[in-house]
């Protein structure tokens, strides 16, 4: 049996990395951070498999800014695939905590691997990397070869992670392989990115306990893709013959007002009715325009995007919905990044 372990376990990507990779056969630890409330939500449903029956997943705690915890933890578990998906992933809040995120972000990756260095584990690396470090881009469609111009703290953190993991690839021979993923959404997005906010605002708009959504800027372009699909690719790339960067994408961007005119329009609402700009939800920096082209990804690892920009929406509207009617007043909306 594979042994995984998966920083980030307890996130969007973790839980559907875990879901698949338990589905694959493999035994899963994933690194837990301690907080004062559980924030296991995403990952609960896991725990027993169809039959009713323990998997074989295993939670440690630990955090990506405490390399002594994580050479124990690789030592004792001793994993054939490490996927670092843990991170401060929030791109308002970077410029708030620069320090922190360059910590966690680009030092939590070298600790990473220097632990699988030292420790010589015969184990494959994937590192999340992001669409933000294309940032100020003049590139129509942003590939493995566009260069890079980083636009947050969270841009240039994670674009020293990105470097590290060619680096270790480079210098050591290890199979380190980065994944440089546009963005992508699901009903199990966090709660402060502008595509759940919207489809958590509306449900709320709908059940009568909202009257407005405050947002920042409505031009915004992304290639947001569903998450589900993208993970599959993040494990396709550690099976991969040789270790390598992939731009993973669906290549096709829409404004923030698209994701706006579609959601609220699906449910029969104006959304201009609705929505007011704060210059709260504003970033020092913006990156104004993403489109990715995943071609290689396509050609070397056999992947096309299934879930469109429409069908990704309505499954989030729907699913926002569904979730609010299963605990009416139980959600209270903090605010939002
Ligand atoms: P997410 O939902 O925000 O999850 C982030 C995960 O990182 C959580 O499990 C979080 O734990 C953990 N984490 C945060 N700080 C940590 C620390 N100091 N030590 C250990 N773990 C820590 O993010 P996501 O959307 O799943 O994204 C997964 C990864 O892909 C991230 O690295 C992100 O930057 C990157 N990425 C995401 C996208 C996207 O569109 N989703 C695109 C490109 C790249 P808690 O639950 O305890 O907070
Ligand atoms: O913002 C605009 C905001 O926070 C998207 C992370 O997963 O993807 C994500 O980063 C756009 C930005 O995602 C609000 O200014 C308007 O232009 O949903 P977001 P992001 O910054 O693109 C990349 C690929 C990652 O790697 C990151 O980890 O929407 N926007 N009004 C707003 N954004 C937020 N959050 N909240 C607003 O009220």
């Amino acid at each position: 049996m594979k042994r995984a372990f998966v920083t980030g376990i307890t996130g969007q990507d973790g839980s559907y990395l875990t879901e698949l990779l338990l589905a694959k056969g493999y035994e899963v630890h994933g690194l837990v951070r301690r907080s004062s409330t559980f924030n296991r939500g995403r990952i609960e449903p896991l725990y027993l498999n169809a039959k009713g029956e323990k998997v074989p997943l295993y939670l440690h705690y630990g955090d990506l800014s405490d390399s002594g915890n994580l050479f124990a933890l690789l030592r004792k578990i001793d994993p054939q695939e490490v996927y670092n998906l843990g991170a401060q992933s929030h791109v308002k809040v970077s410029f708030e905590t620069p320090e922190y995120t360059s910590d966690v972000n680009a030092i939590g990756t070298v600790r990473l691997l220097e632990a699988i260095r030292q420790l010589d584990l015969d184990a494959r690396f994937y590192q999340a990397s992001s669409s933000e470090l294309y940032g100020k881009t003049s590139a129509l469609k942003q590939d493995e070869s566009t260069p890079f111009h980083p636009r947050s703290p969270y841009g240039f953190a994670k674009l020293m992670a990105y470097w590290a993991t060619v680096n270790y690839r480079e210098s050591y021979g290890m199979f380190a392989s980065n994944g440089i993923l546009f963005n992508h959404e699901s009903p199990r997005r966090g709660e402060g990115f502008v595509t759940r906010k919207i489809t958590i605002s509306l449900a709320r708009i709908l059940a009568g306990l909202d009257k407005e959504l405050r947002l920042g800027n409505l031009d915004a372009k992304r290639d947001w893709g569903f998450a589900g699909d993208f993970t599959e690719l993040i494990w396709r790339i550690l099976q991969h013959k040789e270790a390598d960067d992939f731009v993973i994408a669906t290549g096709e961007t829409h404004s923030v007002r698209e994701f706006l005119q579609e959601a609220f329009s699906y449910k029969g609402l104006d959304w201009q009715k609705y929505v007011k700009i704060d210059p709260a939800y504003m970033r020092p920096a913006e990156v104004d325009y993403l489109c990715g082209d995943s071609a290689k990804a396509q050609r070397l690892l056999g992947w096309t995007p299934k879930v469109k920009f429409k069908e990704l929406v309505r499954m989030m509207v729907d699913a926002d919905i569904k979730e609010l009617q299963s605990k009416p007043m139980a959600r209270q909306i903090s605010p939002n990044p």
